[in-house]
Protein backbone atom coordinates (compact mmCIF):
# COMPACT_ATOMS: atom_id res chain seq x y z
CA UNK A 1 0.00 0.00 0.00
CA UNK A 2 3.18 2.53 0.50
CA UNK A 3 3.96 1.89 -3.11
CA UNK A 4 0.62 3.06 -4.45
CA UNK A 5 1.47 4.31 -7.97
CA UNK A 6 3.14 1.23 -8.85
CA UNK A 7 0.20 -0.73 -7.20
CA UNK A 8 -1.45 1.50 -9.98
CA UNK A 9 0.68 1.10 -12.98
CA UNK A 10 0.15 -2.95 -12.43
CA UNK A 11 -3.87 -2.50 -11.94
CA UNK A 12 -4.26 -0.42 -15.36
CA UNK A 13 -4.46 -3.62 -17.33
CA UNK A 14 -7.53 -5.06 -15.32
CA UNK A 15 -10.20 -6.07 -16.38
CA UNK A 16 -13.50 -3.49 -14.37
CA UNK A 17 -14.80 -6.73 -12.85
CA UNK A 18 -10.53 -7.46 -11.82
CA UNK A 19 -10.72 -3.84 -10.97
CA UNK A 20 -13.34 -4.02 -8.33
CA UNK A 21 -11.87 -7.12 -6.62
CA UNK A 22 -8.99 -5.24 -5.70
CA UNK A 23 -10.70 -2.65 -4.42
CA UNK A 24 -12.56 -5.07 -2.60
CA UNK A 25 -9.06 -6.34 -1.52
CA UNK A 26 -7.36 -3.58 -0.21
CA UNK A 27 -10.24 -2.53 1.49
CA UNK A 28 -10.30 -6.19 3.92
CA UNK A 29 -6.87 -5.13 4.22
CA UNK A 30 -7.05 -1.35 5.51
CA UNK A 31 -10.41 -2.84 8.05
CA UNK A 32 -11.52 -5.57 9.46
CA UNK A 33 -14.88 -7.28 8.42
CA UNK A 34 -17.37 -7.05 11.02
CA UNK A 35 -18.75 -10.89 10.58
CA UNK A 36 -15.73 -13.15 9.87
CA UNK A 37 -17.15 -14.56 7.83
CA UNK A 38 -20.61 -13.85 7.55
CA UNK A 39 -20.39 -10.32 5.79
CA UNK A 40 -17.63 -12.36 3.26
CA UNK A 41 -21.09 -13.62 1.95
CA UNK A 42 -22.94 -11.60 -0.01
CA UNK A 43 -25.76 -11.19 1.80
CA UNK A 44 -28.47 -9.56 -1.07
CA UNK A 45 -32.03 -9.36 0.37
CA UNK A 46 -34.18 -10.85 -2.23
CA UNK A 47 -38.27 -9.62 -1.79
CA UNK A 48 -41.26 -11.51 -3.06
CA UNK A 49 -42.51 -8.58 -5.65
CA UNK A 50 -40.38 -9.91 -8.27
CA UNK A 51 -42.00 -13.35 -8.97
CA UNK A 52 -42.73 -12.17 -12.97
CA UNK A 53 -39.20 -11.07 -12.97
CA UNK A 54 -37.58 -14.04 -13.05
CA UNK A 55 -34.42 -12.96 -12.27
CA UNK A 56 -32.84 -9.91 -10.52
CA UNK A 57 -29.07 -8.03 -10.93
CA UNK A 58 -27.61 -7.79 -8.28
CA UNK A 59 -25.44 -4.44 -7.31
CA UNK A 60 -23.35 -4.33 -3.84
CA UNK A 61 -23.05 -1.09 -1.76
CA UNK A 62 -20.18 -1.81 0.74
CA UNK A 63 -20.44 -0.10 4.10
CA UNK A 64 -17.99 1.19 6.88
CA UNK A 65 -19.54 1.63 10.61
CA UNK A 66 -16.89 1.96 13.41
CA UNK A 67 -18.85 -0.77 15.43
CA UNK A 68 -16.26 -1.59 17.60
CA UNK A 69 -14.28 1.43 19.27
CA UNK A 70 -10.67 0.82 19.15
CA UNK A 71 -8.11 -1.47 18.65
CA UNK A 72 -6.50 -3.60 21.75
CA UNK A 73 -2.94 -2.02 22.35
CA UNK A 74 -0.86 -4.99 21.51
CA UNK A 75 3.02 -4.70 22.01
CA UNK A 76 4.88 -3.22 19.61
CA UNK A 77 7.62 -5.67 19.28
CA UNK A 78 8.46 -5.72 15.98
CA UNK A 79 10.81 -8.92 16.50
CA UNK A 80 8.06 -11.36 15.95
CA UNK A 81 5.29 -11.08 12.81
CA UNK A 82 2.84 -8.52 14.03
CA UNK A 83 -0.50 -10.35 14.67
CA UNK A 84 -3.52 -8.38 13.63
CA UNK A 85 -5.06 -6.96 16.83
CA UNK A 86 -8.19 -6.99 17.91
CA UNK A 87 -10.93 -4.16 18.50
CA UNK A 88 -13.11 -4.06 21.26
CA UNK A 89 -15.70 -1.68 23.09
CA UNK A 90 -18.82 -2.19 21.26
CA UNK A 91 -20.43 0.86 20.34
CA UNK A 92 -24.11 1.16 20.48
CA UNK A 93 -24.64 4.34 18.16
CA UNK A 94 -22.41 2.98 15.70
CA UNK A 95 -24.06 0.11 15.29
CA UNK A 96 -27.39 1.84 15.09
CA UNK A 97 -25.76 3.50 12.17
CA UNK A 98 -24.95 0.07 10.70
CA UNK A 99 -28.31 -1.11 10.90
CA UNK A 100 -29.22 1.82 9.44
CA UNK A 101 -27.65 1.19 6.02
CA UNK A 102 -29.56 -2.45 6.15
CA UNK A 103 -33.12 -0.61 6.82
CA UNK A 104 -32.49 1.73 3.87
CA UNK A 105 -31.47 -0.99 1.67
CA UNK A 106 -34.29 -2.82 2.19
CA UNK A 107 -36.77 -0.53 2.05
CA UNK A 108 -35.34 0.78 -1.77
CA UNK A 109 -35.57 -2.87 -2.18
CA UNK A 110 -38.90 -2.93 -1.15
CA UNK A 111 -39.71 0.00 -3.48
CA UNK A 112 -40.93 -0.48 -7.18
CA UNK A 113 -39.93 3.18 -8.28
CA UNK A 114 -36.11 2.87 -7.47
CA UNK A 115 -34.34 0.27 -9.29
CA UNK A 116 -37.35 -1.60 -10.48
CA UNK A 117 -34.97 -4.56 -11.92
CA UNK A 118 -32.07 -4.43 -9.81
CA UNK A 119 -31.47 -5.72 -6.22
CA UNK A 120 -28.95 -3.73 -3.76
CA UNK A 121 -26.58 -6.53 -2.04
CA UNK A 122 -23.88 -4.99 0.96
CA UNK A 123 -20.69 -6.35 2.39
CA UNK A 124 -20.32 -4.37 5.70
CA UNK A 125 -16.77 -3.13 7.43
CA UNK A 126 -15.88 -2.56 10.98
CA UNK A 127 -13.82 0.06 11.13
CA UNK A 128 -12.93 -0.02 14.48
CA UNK A 129 -12.73 3.96 14.75
CA UNK A 130 -8.70 3.15 14.48
CA UNK A 131 -6.89 2.73 11.26
CA UNK A 132 -6.74 -0.86 11.53
CA UNK A 133 -3.46 -2.25 10.46
CA UNK A 134 -5.34 -5.83 10.63
CA UNK A 135 -4.39 -7.60 7.51
CA UNK A 136 -6.62 -10.03 6.88
CA UNK A 137 -5.20 -11.84 3.33
CA UNK A 138 -7.54 -15.23 4.08
CA UNK A 139 -10.33 -12.65 4.86
CA UNK A 140 -9.88 -10.86 1.54
CA UNK A 141 -9.39 -14.08 -0.63
CA UNK A 142 -12.81 -15.40 0.86
CA UNK A 143 -14.23 -12.13 0.23
CA UNK A 144 -12.99 -11.64 -3.52
CA UNK A 145 -14.19 -15.01 -4.36
CA UNK A 146 -17.73 -14.54 -2.93
CA UNK A 147 -18.16 -11.36 -4.38
CA UNK A 148 -19.58 -11.97 -8.25
CA UNK A 149 -22.12 -8.29 -8.66
CA UNK A 150 -19.66 -5.55 -8.46
CA UNK A 151 -18.88 -3.77 -5.27
CA UNK A 152 -20.56 -0.36 -6.68
CA UNK A 153 -19.59 2.33 -4.37
CA UNK A 154 -18.59 2.78 -0.60
CA UNK A 155 -20.81 4.60 2.03
CA UNK A 156 -18.65 5.79 4.66
CA UNK A 157 -16.09 5.86 6.42
CA UNK A 158 -17.16 7.38 9.77
CA UNK A 159 -14.26 9.10 11.23
CA UNK A 160 -12.22 11.51 9.12
CA UNK A 161 -8.83 9.96 9.34
CA UNK A 162 -10.46 6.80 8.21
CA UNK A 163 -12.23 8.44 5.14
CA UNK A 164 -8.99 10.27 3.91
CA UNK A 165 -6.86 6.91 3.91
CA UNK A 166 -9.34 5.46 1.64
CA UNK A 167 -10.39 7.91 -0.37
CA UNK A 168 -6.68 8.28 -1.58
CA UNK A 169 -6.56 4.77 -2.81
CA UNK A 170 -10.06 4.76 -3.99
CA UNK A 171 -9.45 7.86 -5.68
CA UNK A 172 -6.82 6.01 -8.06
CA UNK A 173 -9.63 3.71 -9.61
CA UNK A 174 -12.07 6.67 -9.67
CA UNK A 175 -14.05 4.10 -7.25
CA UNK A 176 -17.30 6.29 -5.59
CA UNK A 177 -17.39 7.33 -1.57
CA UNK A 178 -19.75 8.46 0.26
CA UNK A 179 -19.58 8.78 3.50
CA UNK A 180 -21.92 10.38 6.17
CA UNK A 181 -19.64 11.43 8.86
CA UNK A 182 -16.08 12.28 7.92
CA UNK A 183 -16.91 16.21 8.06
CA UNK A 184 -12.83 16.90 7.75
CA UNK A 185 -12.69 20.55 5.84
CA UNK A 186 -9.35 18.65 4.34
CA UNK A 187 -11.80 15.88 2.30
CA UNK A 188 -13.13 19.23 0.25
CA UNK A 189 -9.95 18.70 -1.90
CA UNK A 190 -11.54 17.56 -5.22
CA UNK A 191 -7.72 17.27 -6.49
CA UNK A 192 -6.76 15.07 -3.56
CA UNK A 193 -9.79 13.28 -3.30
CA UNK A 194 -11.72 13.05 -6.81
CA UNK A 195 -14.04 10.65 -5.60
CA UNK A 196 -15.39 11.66 -1.98
CA UNK A 197 -18.91 12.79 -1.66
CA UNK A 198 -20.36 13.00 1.78
CA UNK A 199 -23.97 13.92 3.57
CA UNK A 200 -21.97 15.54 6.41
CA UNK A 201 -21.53 19.19 5.83
CA UNK A 202 -17.29 20.25 5.62
CA UNK A 203 -16.22 21.70 9.09
CA UNK A 204 -14.96 24.71 7.41
CA UNK A 205 -18.75 25.55 8.41
CA UNK A 206 -18.51 24.29 11.73
CA UNK A 207 -15.46 25.90 12.86
CA UNK A 208 -16.62 28.99 11.33
CA UNK A 209 -20.02 28.70 13.16
CA UNK A 210 -18.38 28.29 16.52
CA UNK A 211 -16.04 31.03 16.19
CA UNK A 212 -18.89 33.27 15.22
CA UNK A 213 -20.87 31.91 18.34
CA UNK A 214 -17.81 32.77 20.33
CA UNK A 215 -17.54 36.24 19.30
CA UNK A 216 -21.73 36.67 19.28
CA UNK A 217 -21.49 36.12 23.17
CA UNK A 218 -18.55 38.59 23.12
CA UNK A 219 -15.84 36.09 24.55
CA UNK A 220 -11.99 37.11 24.55
CA UNK A 221 -10.34 34.37 26.39
CA UNK A 222 -10.78 30.77 25.82
CA UNK A 223 -9.77 27.48 25.85
CA UNK A 224 -9.52 24.56 23.69
CA UNK A 225 -9.52 20.90 23.49
CA UNK A 226 -9.51 18.90 20.20
CA UNK A 227 -8.69 14.91 19.64
CA UNK A 228 -5.38 14.06 18.46
CA UNK A 229 -6.75 13.00 15.01
CA UNK A 230 -8.00 14.69 11.37
CA UNK A 231 -11.31 15.75 13.16
CA UNK A 232 -9.91 17.45 16.09
CA UNK A 233 -6.53 19.41 15.02
CA UNK A 234 -8.39 20.87 11.62
CA UNK A 235 -11.32 21.80 13.23
CA UNK A 236 -9.83 23.63 15.81
CA UNK A 237 -6.94 25.02 13.64
CA UNK A 238 -9.61 26.98 11.80
CA UNK A 239 -11.71 27.81 15.00
CA UNK A 240 -8.62 29.68 16.00
CA UNK A 241 -7.76 31.40 12.82
CA UNK A 242 -11.07 32.67 12.58
CA UNK A 243 -11.39 33.84 16.24
CA UNK A 244 -7.82 35.07 16.43
CA UNK A 245 -8.24 37.28 13.68
CA UNK A 246 -11.06 38.83 15.91
CA UNK A 247 -8.92 39.59 18.36
CA UNK A 248 -9.71 36.78 21.02
CA UNK A 249 -7.16 34.62 22.97
CA UNK A 250 -6.80 31.52 23.05
CA UNK A 251 -5.51 30.98 27.14
CA UNK A 252 -4.63 27.09 26.34
CA UNK A 253 -4.90 24.44 23.65
CA UNK A 254 -5.15 20.88 24.78
CA UNK A 255 -4.87 17.39 22.69
CA UNK A 256 -6.56 14.22 24.29
CA UNK A 257 -5.12 11.16 23.71
CA UNK A 258 -6.47 8.87 21.30
CA UNK A 259 -4.85 5.65 23.21
CA UNK A 260 -5.67 5.21 27.08
CA UNK A 261 -3.39 7.33 28.83
CA UNK A 262 -4.93 8.64 32.15
CA UNK A 263 -1.88 10.74 32.95
CA UNK A 264 -2.32 12.58 29.90
CA UNK A 265 -6.49 13.05 30.91
CA UNK A 266 -4.99 14.44 34.51
CA UNK A 267 -2.67 16.93 33.13
CA UNK A 268 -5.39 18.51 30.98
CA UNK A 269 -7.64 18.84 34.19
CA UNK A 270 -5.24 20.57 35.55
CA UNK A 271 -4.88 22.58 32.55
CA UNK A 272 -8.40 23.50 32.88
CA UNK A 273 -8.52 24.11 36.55
CA UNK A 274 -5.56 26.76 36.60
CA UNK A 275 -6.76 28.77 33.55
CA UNK A 276 -8.75 31.65 33.91
CA UNK A 277 -10.66 31.14 31.46
CA UNK A 278 -13.96 29.83 31.46
CA UNK A 279 -15.21 28.72 28.06
CA UNK A 280 -13.76 25.83 26.94
CA UNK A 281 -14.04 24.93 23.03
CA UNK A 282 -14.38 20.97 21.92
CA UNK A 283 -13.54 19.42 18.70
CA UNK A 284 -13.67 15.45 19.45
CA UNK A 285 -15.43 12.54 18.94
CA UNK A 286 -17.26 11.53 22.23
CA UNK A 287 -15.42 8.03 22.23
CA UNK A 288 -12.01 10.37 22.55
CA UNK A 289 -13.56 12.68 24.80
CA UNK A 290 -15.58 10.24 27.26
CA UNK A 291 -12.16 9.86 29.78
CA UNK A 292 -11.80 13.57 30.07
CA UNK A 293 -15.38 13.86 31.17
CA UNK A 294 -14.74 11.14 33.96
CA UNK A 295 -11.79 13.12 35.41
CA UNK A 296 -13.99 16.24 35.15
CA UNK A 297 -16.46 14.69 37.49
CA UNK A 298 -14.28 13.15 40.03
CA UNK A 299 -12.13 16.78 40.01
CA UNK A 300 -15.93 18.21 40.27
CA UNK A 301 -15.02 20.72 37.63
CA UNK A 302 -17.95 23.38 37.47
CA UNK A 303 -18.69 26.82 36.55
CA UNK A 304 -17.26 25.91 32.67
CA UNK A 305 -19.34 26.71 29.78
CA UNK A 306 -18.33 23.80 27.02
CA UNK A 307 -19.07 24.33 23.47
CA UNK A 308 -19.20 21.24 21.97
CA UNK A 309 -18.68 19.96 18.11
CA UNK A 310 -21.10 18.20 16.35
CA UNK A 311 -19.62 14.67 17.60
CA UNK A 312 -20.38 14.78 21.18
CA UNK A 313 -23.03 17.46 21.35
CA UNK A 314 -26.04 15.03 21.23
CA UNK A 315 -23.80 11.41 22.85
CA UNK A 316 -25.10 9.68 24.98
CA UNK A 317 -22.03 8.32 26.08
CA UNK A 318 -21.30 11.75 27.31
CA UNK A 319 -24.79 13.57 28.42
CA UNK A 320 -25.71 10.07 30.29
CA UNK A 321 -22.79 9.77 32.70
CA UNK A 322 -24.30 9.87 36.29
CA UNK A 323 -23.95 13.52 38.11
CA UNK A 324 -23.09 15.17 34.92
CA UNK A 325 -25.23 17.68 35.16
CA UNK A 326 -23.20 20.47 37.27
CA UNK A 327 -20.10 19.86 35.14
CA UNK A 328 -21.57 20.00 31.85
CA UNK A 329 -25.17 21.45 32.10
CA UNK A 330 -25.54 24.56 29.90
CA UNK A 331 -23.30 22.93 27.29
CA UNK A 332 -23.58 24.81 23.54
CA UNK A 333 -23.18 22.85 20.84
CA UNK A 334 -23.75 21.92 16.88
CA UNK A 335 -25.86 19.20 15.28
CA UNK A 336 -26.58 18.22 12.00
CA UNK A 337 -30.37 18.41 11.06
CA UNK A 338 -32.82 15.32 12.86
CA UNK A 339 -35.34 13.23 11.23
CA UNK A 340 -37.69 11.12 12.01
CA UNK A 341 -37.66 7.69 10.04
CA UNK A 342 -40.29 6.18 9.96
CA UNK A 343 -40.05 2.03 10.48
CA UNK A 344 -36.63 2.48 11.53
CA UNK A 345 -37.13 1.55 15.52
CA UNK A 346 -39.35 -1.19 14.47
CA UNK A 347 -35.92 -2.76 12.15
CA UNK A 348 -33.80 -2.12 15.23
CA UNK A 349 -36.18 -3.60 17.22
CA UNK A 350 -36.21 -6.68 14.94
CA UNK A 351 -32.35 -7.05 15.40
CA UNK A 352 -32.46 -10.73 15.97
CA UNK A 353 -29.06 -12.60 17.29
CA UNK A 354 -29.15 -15.16 14.29
CA UNK A 355 -28.23 -12.22 11.96
CA UNK A 356 -24.42 -12.17 11.77
CA UNK A 357 -22.07 -12.33 14.36
CA UNK A 358 -22.61 -8.94 15.03
CA UNK A 359 -25.75 -9.46 16.08
CA UNK A 360 -24.82 -12.13 18.34
CA UNK A 361 -22.20 -10.12 20.33
CA UNK A 362 -24.40 -7.46 20.95
CA UNK A 363 -27.12 -9.85 22.11
CA UNK A 364 -24.66 -10.89 24.07
CA UNK A 365 -23.57 -7.67 25.14
CA UNK A 366 -27.04 -6.41 26.13
CA UNK A 367 -28.35 -9.28 27.65
CA UNK A 368 -24.98 -10.36 29.25
CA UNK A 369 -25.20 -13.94 28.17
CA UNK A 370 -23.94 -15.87 24.87
CA UNK A 371 -24.35 -17.98 21.97
CA UNK A 372 -20.51 -19.51 22.12
CA UNK A 373 -20.63 -23.38 23.32
CA UNK A 374 -17.15 -22.67 24.63
CA UNK A 375 -18.27 -19.50 26.99
CA UNK A 376 -21.16 -21.50 27.98
CA UNK A 377 -19.28 -24.31 29.37
CA UNK A 378 -16.83 -21.90 30.76
CA UNK A 379 -20.37 -21.03 33.15
CA UNK A 380 -21.84 -18.32 31.34
CA UNK A 381 -25.27 -17.45 30.69
CA UNK A 382 -26.95 -19.27 27.38
CA UNK A 383 -28.79 -16.86 25.49
CA UNK A 384 -32.06 -17.82 24.56
CA UNK A 385 -32.95 -15.40 21.44
CA UNK A 386 -35.88 -14.98 23.27
CA UNK A 387 -34.81 -11.97 25.02
CA UNK A 388 -36.59 -8.64 24.53
CA UNK A 389 -35.22 -5.88 23.18
CA UNK A 390 -38.30 -3.70 23.48
CA UNK A 391 -37.69 -3.78 27.69
CA UNK A 392 -34.65 -2.39 27.52
CA UNK A 393 -33.28 1.50 26.66
CA UNK A 394 -30.53 1.21 24.96
CA UNK A 395 -28.62 4.04 22.70
CA UNK A 396 -29.19 1.44 19.83
CA UNK A 397 -32.83 1.59 20.20
CA UNK A 398 -32.90 5.28 21.16
CA UNK A 399 -34.44 6.85 17.98
CA UNK A 400 -34.96 10.50 19.55
CA UNK A 401 -31.88 11.83 18.30
CA UNK A 402 -31.42 10.70 14.45
CA UNK A 403 -28.77 12.65 13.04
CA UNK A 404 -25.68 10.76 11.69
CA UNK A 405 -28.07 7.91 11.29
CA UNK A 406 -30.16 10.36 9.28
CA UNK A 407 -26.98 11.44 7.60
CA UNK A 408 -26.51 7.06 6.51
CA UNK A 409 -30.20 7.10 5.09
CA UNK A 410 -29.25 9.85 3.38
CA UNK A 411 -25.83 8.61 2.06
CA UNK A 412 -27.79 4.80 0.68
CA UNK A 413 -30.81 6.56 -0.79
CA UNK A 414 -28.25 8.99 -2.51
CA UNK A 415 -26.10 5.90 -3.82
CA UNK A 416 -29.41 3.97 -4.89
CA UNK A 417 -30.73 6.97 -6.63
CA UNK A 418 -27.37 7.44 -8.62
CA UNK A 419 -27.80 3.42 -9.54
CA UNK A 420 -31.21 4.17 -10.48
CA UNK A 421 -30.34 7.00 -12.80
CA UNK A 422 -27.59 4.76 -14.64
CA UNK A 423 -30.33 1.92 -15.09
CA UNK A 424 -33.16 3.81 -16.09
CA UNK A 425 -30.58 5.22 -19.21
CA UNK A 426 -31.97 5.62 -22.72
CA UNK A 427 -29.54 4.04 -25.00
CA UNK A 428 -29.30 7.26 -27.50
CA UNK A 429 -30.00 9.92 -24.98
CA UNK A 430 -27.23 8.56 -22.89
CA UNK A 431 -24.52 11.06 -21.01
CA UNK A 432 -21.08 9.14 -22.28
CA UNK A 433 -20.02 8.87 -25.57
CA UNK A 434 -22.01 9.05 -28.63
CA UNK A 435 -24.95 9.15 -26.20
CA UNK A 436 -24.56 5.47 -24.69
CA UNK A 437 -25.66 4.52 -21.36
CA UNK A 438 -23.71 2.48 -18.92
CA UNK A 439 -24.98 -1.31 -18.17
CA UNK A 440 -26.36 -1.77 -15.05
CA UNK A 441 -24.78 -5.19 -14.89
CA UNK A 442 -20.81 -3.68 -15.72
CA UNK A 443 -20.10 -0.34 -15.18
CA UNK A 444 -17.10 1.39 -14.70
CA UNK A 445 -16.93 3.30 -11.28
CA UNK A 446 -16.38 6.55 -13.06
CA UNK A 447 -19.83 5.54 -14.71
CA UNK A 448 -21.33 5.27 -11.15
CA UNK A 449 -19.40 8.65 -10.56
CA UNK A 450 -21.01 11.26 -13.19
CA UNK A 451 -24.01 10.10 -11.89
CA UNK A 452 -23.33 10.51 -8.29
CA UNK A 453 -21.94 14.45 -9.21
CA UNK A 454 -25.40 15.11 -11.03
CA UNK A 455 -27.79 13.66 -8.38
CA UNK A 456 -30.62 15.87 -7.24
CA UNK A 457 -33.65 14.08 -5.41
CA UNK A 458 -35.46 13.83 -2.26
CA UNK A 459 -35.11 12.32 1.05
CA UNK A 460 -38.28 9.82 1.92
CA UNK A 461 -40.32 10.66 4.38
CA UNK A 462 -38.46 14.53 5.13
CA UNK A 463 -38.86 15.81 2.05
CA UNK A 464 -35.35 17.24 2.33
CA UNK A 465 -33.03 18.04 -0.74
CA UNK A 466 -30.10 16.62 -1.55
CA UNK A 467 -27.62 17.24 -4.26
CA UNK A 468 -23.68 17.69 -4.14
CA UNK A 469 -21.86 21.11 -4.48
CA UNK A 470 -18.18 19.35 -5.70
CA UNK A 471 -19.03 16.53 -3.30
CA UNK A 472 -19.84 18.89 -0.54
CA UNK A 473 -23.36 19.74 1.18
CA UNK A 474 -24.88 23.02 2.52
CA UNK A 475 -23.13 23.63 5.79
CA UNK A 476 -26.58 23.69 8.32
CA UNK A 477 -26.32 23.40 11.98
CA UNK A 478 -28.74 23.53 14.62
CA UNK A 479 -27.48 24.90 17.88
CA UNK A 480 -28.53 23.26 21.00
CA UNK A 481 -28.22 23.72 24.91
CA UNK A 482 -27.82 21.40 27.34
CA UNK A 483 -30.35 21.81 29.94
CA UNK A 484 -31.97 19.33 32.63
CA UNK A 485 -35.17 18.05 32.77
CA UNK A 486 -37.64 17.52 35.77
CA UNK A 487 -35.54 14.30 36.43
CA UNK A 488 -32.11 16.16 36.22
CA UNK A 489 -31.47 14.28 33.33
CA UNK A 490 -29.67 16.25 30.40
CA UNK A 491 -31.77 17.51 27.18
CA UNK A 492 -30.74 18.63 24.42
CA UNK A 493 -32.87 22.11 23.61
CA UNK A 494 -32.48 24.06 20.30
CA UNK A 495 -31.75 27.58 21.12
CA UNK A 496 -30.75 28.66 17.37
CA UNK A 497 -29.09 27.43 14.09
CA UNK A 498 -26.01 28.07 11.83
CA UNK A 499 -26.80 28.79 7.94
CA UNK A 500 -23.53 29.17 6.00
CA UNK A 501 -25.76 29.94 2.72
CA UNK A 502 -28.05 33.04 4.58
CA UNK A 503 -26.24 36.54 3.82
CA UNK A 504 -23.90 37.17 6.58
CA UNK A 505 -25.87 38.85 9.31
CA UNK A 506 -28.67 36.17 9.25
CA UNK A 507 -26.02 33.20 9.31
CA UNK A 508 -25.92 32.67 13.07
CA UNK A 509 -29.12 33.13 14.70
CA UNK A 510 -29.64 32.58 18.34
CA UNK A 511 -31.92 32.78 21.10
CA UNK A 512 -30.03 34.33 23.78
CA UNK A 513 -32.79 34.11 26.07
CA UNK A 514 -33.78 30.42 25.94
CA UNK A 515 -30.16 29.59 27.43
CA UNK A 516 -29.63 27.64 30.37
CA UNK A 517 -25.90 28.08 31.62
CA UNK A 518 -23.79 25.92 33.73
CA UNK A 519 -25.19 26.14 37.44
CA UNK A 520 -28.47 27.48 36.35
CA UNK A 521 -27.39 30.50 35.73
CA UNK A 522 -29.07 32.71 33.49
CA UNK A 523 -26.77 35.46 32.06
CA UNK A 524 -24.17 35.25 30.01
CA UNK A 525 -21.03 34.50 31.44
CA UNK A 526 -18.19 36.38 31.00
CA UNK A 527 -15.27 34.45 29.55
CA UNK A 528 -12.25 35.04 32.67
N1 LIG B 1 -16.99 13.94 11.99
C1 LIG B 1 -15.96 13.18 12.67
C2 LIG B 1 -16.46 11.83 13.17
C3 LIG B 1 -17.78 11.99 13.78
C4 LIG B 1 -18.43 11.19 14.74
C5 LIG B 1 -19.70 11.79 14.96
C6 LIG B 1 -18.06 10.03 15.44
C7 LIG B 1 -18.64 13.04 13.49
N2 LIG B 1 -19.79 12.90 14.18
C8 LIG B 1 -20.59 11.26 15.88
C9 LIG B 1 -18.97 9.50 16.37
C10 LIG B 1 -20.20 10.12 16.58
C11 LIG B 1 -18.25 14.15 12.64
C12 LIG B 1 -14.78 13.02 11.75
O1 LIG B 1 -13.82 12.33 12.09
O2 LIG B 1 -14.83 13.61 10.69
Amino acid sequence: LLHVPTLKMELTGFTSKGRFLVVLCILSYLYKSTAAEGSCKLKAKFNLRGYKEVEKKTVVIGGMFPVHQRLVDTDSNTTIAPESSDCEGFNFRTFRWAQTMLFALNEINNRNDILPYTELGYVIYDSCFTISKAARTKLCLTTVAGMDPPLSALVGAGSSDLSIATARILGLYYFPQMSYASSCSVLESRFQYPTFLRTIPSDEHQSVAMAKLVLHFGWTWVGTIAAEDDYGKYGIKRFKEVVEEAGVCISFSETLPKIRNPEAIERIVQTVLDSTAKIIVVFSSDVDLSPLVGELLRNNVTNRTWIASEAWVTSAAISRHPNILPVLGGTIGFAVKRAEIPGLQEHLLSVSPYNDTLTEEFWGIVFNCTMNYKQIMRGMRRCTGEEMLQKLSNTFTDVSQLRITYNVYKAVYAVAYALHNLEDCKDGSGPFENGTCADITKFEPWQLMYYLKNLRFTVPHTGEEIYFNNGDVDGFYEILNWQSDSEGEITYNHIGYYNSTAPPEEKLIINNGSIIWNNDVLEIPRSV
